[in-house]
């Protein structure tokens, strides 16, 4: 199936690009940001959506920003809207987030990286994608810019469902910040898919903390593919004190409420998140007391 006809502009400043997004009409949006078009391509090529201009930002400079930030003491990965995965993938300061580098190789393919952005996976927001669910396991921070201004809105409150986030239809999200990872932290990540490439049947992200006593003092995990958003849980106790393949299957039965397809039911995803989540926690927690050792040494 072809398009439908739409108008295409490139502004060169972010405050053109608010503009260009401004007064839609019922359900046709004025404008749709085009990022690396990964998505938003088939989209349209399946008349899934009819946005009268599509407002391609690559030539705004400052979303190019890719850096190593200092924050409010603690470290981050600043990722502009224009970044593309492959770039991030291949970058040094990445390693500064291990998670990102455990989840990219699952997303899509190679090719696919070299034009598709990180934050437009977040925007997007697909239940199964890879990023999101890393954005919601690390807390990230993402700065949109609108109409009334711009806002600082925390992971776990941008995706608030399928392809369905807190910016909106006259926002250009403009950058993420990644905490980076601090000694005797540990991470773990996980999908099952029909085939690589593909997006998760389920999956998780996990990340531990240990203390100076060498005890576990705080474990988080993220479950995709399950829901119809990541959902992240905070699993601390769980991890000291349970055998964790027990604690998971129960956890699996309270967060895996996706539907089931033809690719697999709900109990099969229950299946593959409760081994998954107990797997990808204990290697966190190996890799935490790792980190905590090396960083006495
Ligand atoms: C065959 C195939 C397999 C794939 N497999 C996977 C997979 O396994 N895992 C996975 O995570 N992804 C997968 N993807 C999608 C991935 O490749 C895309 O890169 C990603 O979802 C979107 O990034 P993009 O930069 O291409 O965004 P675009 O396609 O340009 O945009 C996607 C959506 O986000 C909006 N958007 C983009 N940037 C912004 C912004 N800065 N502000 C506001 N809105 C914005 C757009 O308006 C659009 O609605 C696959 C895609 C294909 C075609």
């Amino acid at each position: 199936m072809k398009a439908p006809p739409f108008a295409y502009v490139r502004p060169a400043t972010l405050d053109d690009v608010i503009a260009e997004l401004a007064g839609g009409t019922g359900d046709v949006p004025s404008g749709k940001v085009l990022a690396g078009g990964q998505s938003l391509v088939p989209v349209l090529a399946m008349r899934l959506g009819r946005p009268a201009t599509l407002v391609d930002i690559n030539s705004v400079a400052e979303l190019h920003g890719f850096e190593a930030i200092d924050g409010t003491g603690a470290g981050a990965l600043r990722i502009g809207a224009a970044v593309r995965q492959r770039t991030v993938e291949r970058a040094d300061v990445t390693r500064a987030v291990p998670l990102i580098g455990m989840a990219m190789p699952f997303v899509g393919h190679r090719e696919l990286r070299s034009r598709g952005t990180v934050v437009g996976s977040l925007a997007h927001a697909d239940p199964a994608a890879e990023l999101p669910a890393v954005a919601a396991c690390l807390d990230a921070t993402i700065e949109v810019a609108g109409p009334a201004g711009r806002r600082r809105v925390p992971a776990g409150d941008f995706f608030a469902g399928a392809m369905t986030t807190g910016a909106g239809p006259e926002d250009v999200v403009v950058s993420v910040d990644f905490p980076a990872a601090r000694p005797g932290e540990g991470f773990g990540f996980a999908e099952i898919a029909r085939r690589h490439g593909d997006f998760a049947l389920a999956g998780v992200a996990a990340k531990v903390r240990v203390g100076g006593d060498g005890a576990v003092a705080q474990a988080r995990l993220t479950g995709f593919g399950i829901s119809d958003r990541p959902v992240t849980r905070d699993v601390t106790d769980l991890v000291r004190e349970r055998d964790l393949r027990e604690a998971m299957t129960e956890l699996a039965a309270e967060v895996v409420d996706t539907a089931g397809d033809a690719h697999g039911s709900t109990g099969y995803r229950r299946r593959l998140f409760g081994v998954l989540a107990a797997r990808e926690l204990a290697k966190a927690r190996g890799r935490a007391h790792t980190s905590a050792e090396e960083a006495t040494r």
